[in-house]
């Protein structure tokens, strides 16, 4: 696999900034030095700088439309150190007549941000929505020649500008099915999806290719699943994917799951990048945005987070305020709950209590123990009460044939134990029989008793 820095990303001013150091020697020569103070104990004061601190980027959605719009320039040009075309980059802009590609407003976006240091991640090159009309009127052997060529003309185009691109995006049903999304492509075979992933690696061989959708947040729900399978078979395979991009469009009805974690750990240990891709929070609650940053902190293979658009008015929803910034620009209280946990501090949001734990009353994390070929220890550490019942599940095949330092009980499937404590502390483990899946087994909820 190639593995690429995610570029570019560099601090920018703040209290840890660059220090110009001008050294004057024999009158003759100047030396202008960056350097990080160290042991500075502020924090950064933007996005960016303080992703970047982190090891990560912090990214927003671009509209080139928008970028003579001084508010709006100005707070990316300050915030972010990634962008994303929000619609420049479709098919119906860059190929809008077949075989006639136009570049013109992507290529505005990719150079307003890769000449202030920051990185582009390319949206998207296979899509069953916003087709142009001649692709849609497309089928099977012609439409799969068409997509191939579109996926590597573009790739082509971009080749060394783009740090990750979203090859292919939304492929996957809603509901319970697991199934794909019946689309124009789709009938083209079920491998449209590798063929585009193979020929974007021929285009472009240094950019990370992304699987990207939405509603794939919670581990339990059978599309965020189907992804998982895809991306497991493709590594299983061979078949070049480097990242998966969780879109993350929160709402009431498709609310921030208290398993994200988790679902970003178990992309992650199939051995790719995990990036959250298209962040907005209905009402933009200061603690969920919160929770969202430290989940992807708390996992080293999520590389960054993108927020789609600065302010609610450059929303897509715009009614929902789902964003950082007002529609005058100014900060809101989410942002200031992001800033301090990128910067590490547990700084509580400044509107509205902190979203208790899942469950209520206690927070369980899990960690992996020992490995064998056949089997896996995990430990679980629960913190905010000393008489806990925690629920876990194990994805079947998987069995779990030993438990220590706590009561179990089992519900009639035998995959989901109820753990309860039994005075042996506020760490319990077990064992669990892998059956040749090797899935990390999930803290369903965590209650005080
Ligand atoms: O934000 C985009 C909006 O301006 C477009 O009208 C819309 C058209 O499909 O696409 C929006 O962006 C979508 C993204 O490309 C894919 N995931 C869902 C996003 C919100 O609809």
């Amino acid at each position: 696999m190639i593995e690429r820095c995610q570029g570019n990303i560099r601090p920018k001013s703040g209290p840890r900034a660059r220090t110009a150091v001008v050294l004057a020697a024999a009158g003759l020569l100047a030396v202008t030095t960056a350097a990080f103070l160290p042991g500075t104990a502020s924090a950064g004061t933007t996005l960016g700088a303080s992703a970047a601190e982190r090891g990560r980027y912090f990214g927003t959605a671009v509209a080139a439309n928008k970028l003579s719009d001084n508010t709006y320039a100005t707070i990316l040009n300050r915030e972010f150190n990634s962008v994303t075309p929000e619609n420049e980059m479709k098919i119906d802009a860059t190929e809008p007549q077949q075989g006639q590609f136009s570049y013109g407003a992507a290529d505005q976006i990719v150079n307003h941000a890769r000449s202030r240091g920051m990185q582009v991640r390319g949206h998207t090159l296979a899509w069953h929505s916003q087709q142009p009309g001649w692709m849609q009127n497309m089928s099977g052997s012609a439409l799969r020649q068409a997509m191939l060529n579109h996926v590597t003309q573009v790739a082509t185009h971009f080749r060394g500008q783009v740090v990750a691109w979203d090859v292919v995006n939304e492929a996957f049903a809603d509901g319970s099915s697991g199934a794909r999304r019946d689309s124009n492509l789709q009938r083209t075979g079920n491998d449209w999806i590798e063929a585009a992933f193979r020929a974007a690696r021929a285009a472009d061989p240094g950019a990370k290719l992304c699987y990207n959708d939405y509603n794939t947040d919670d581990w339990t729900h059978a599309k965020t699943q189907a992804v998982y399978n895809l991306v497991r078979d493709f590594k299983q395979r061979g078949v070049p994917i480097d990242c998966v991009g969780l879109q993350s469009h929160f709402n009431s009805g498709s609310p921030y799951p208290g398993n994200y974690r988790t679902t970003l750990s178990n992309f992650a240990a199939l051995g790719v990048d995990v990036q959250i891709t298209e962040l907005d929070i209905e009402g933009a609650p200061a603690a969920t945005y919160r929770n969202v940053v430290q989940d992807c902190l708390a996992v080293s293979r999520c590389t960054g987070i993108t927020v789609w658009g600065i302010r609610d008015t450059d929303s897509w929803r715009a009614s929902q305020n789902p964003l950082l910034f007002t529609g005058s620009g100014a900060k809101k209280p989410a942002y200031d709950a992001v800033l301090a946990a990128l910067n590490g501090g547990s700084t509580p949001p400044t509107t509205g209590p902190p979203t208790p734990p899942p469950g209520g009353g206690c927070t369980a994390t899990l960690r992996d123990a020992t490995r064998w070929s056949d089997r896996f220890n995990s430990e679980v550490t629960v913190s905010g009460a000393s008489n806990w019942t925690v629920v876990v599940a194990v994805t079947p095949p998987q069995k779990i044939s030993s438990t220590w330092n706590g009561t179990p009980s089992w519900d009639t499937s035998g995959n989901v134990m109820t753990m309860r404590s039994n005075g042996s502390g506020n760490v319990f483990g077990f064992t669990t029989m892998a059956n040749g899946t090797w899935t990390r087994p999930q803290v369903r909820s965590c209650t005080a008793s």
